[in-house]
């Protein structure tokens, strides 16, 4: 009789456990940003994004393969609070018009869109480097 019941508890253990992880799953999952690689190599941005939804957590990571120095600016970041990590420097605020990204560094940016359209970015060092982020799905949460 006893043995019975310390097996019952022991799975109401395992199932509220069970619980617990779906449940911690779905909370991390909520929670994921969204991404947006950016890498410059050969005086040229490629972008690799995911379909990205408003309102979310988006990170934009912009890595620098070149041997010189370039710049990611955008007037996408002029209206929203943007989190900049830049060679070791944090900046976070409004009115960011971009960041210098050293050869072989990553820069982060670190925002939420709140409006759907293409951002285009550009290096202000060399005007012909040119590209864009794009934010054209409506189904937004
Ligand atoms: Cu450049």
């Amino acid at each position: 009789m006893q043995f019975d019941w310390q097996r019952r508890i022991q799975r109401i253990g395992i199932a509220t456990l069970g619980i617990l992880l779906v449940g911690g799953a779905l909370l991390s999952n909520a929670q994921s940003q969204q991404e947006v690689n950016v890498t410059i190599e050969g005086y040229k941005f490629q972008t690799s994004q995911m379909p990205l939804q408003l309102h979310a957590d988006t990170i934009i990571r912009v890595r620098n393969l070149d041997n010189v120095r370039h710049d990611f600016g955008s007037q996408m970041f002029l209206n929203i609070l943007t989190h900049v990590e830049s060679h070791g420097v944090v900046t976070y605020g409004k009115g960011v018009e971009g960041a210098y990204v050293d050869p072989g560094k990553e820069v982060s940016f670190r925002l939420t869109l709140d409006q759907i359209g293409r951002f285009q970015f550009q290096c202000s060092i060399h005007p012909d480097m040119k590209g864009e982020i794009l934010l054209l799905i409506v189904d937004a949460v």
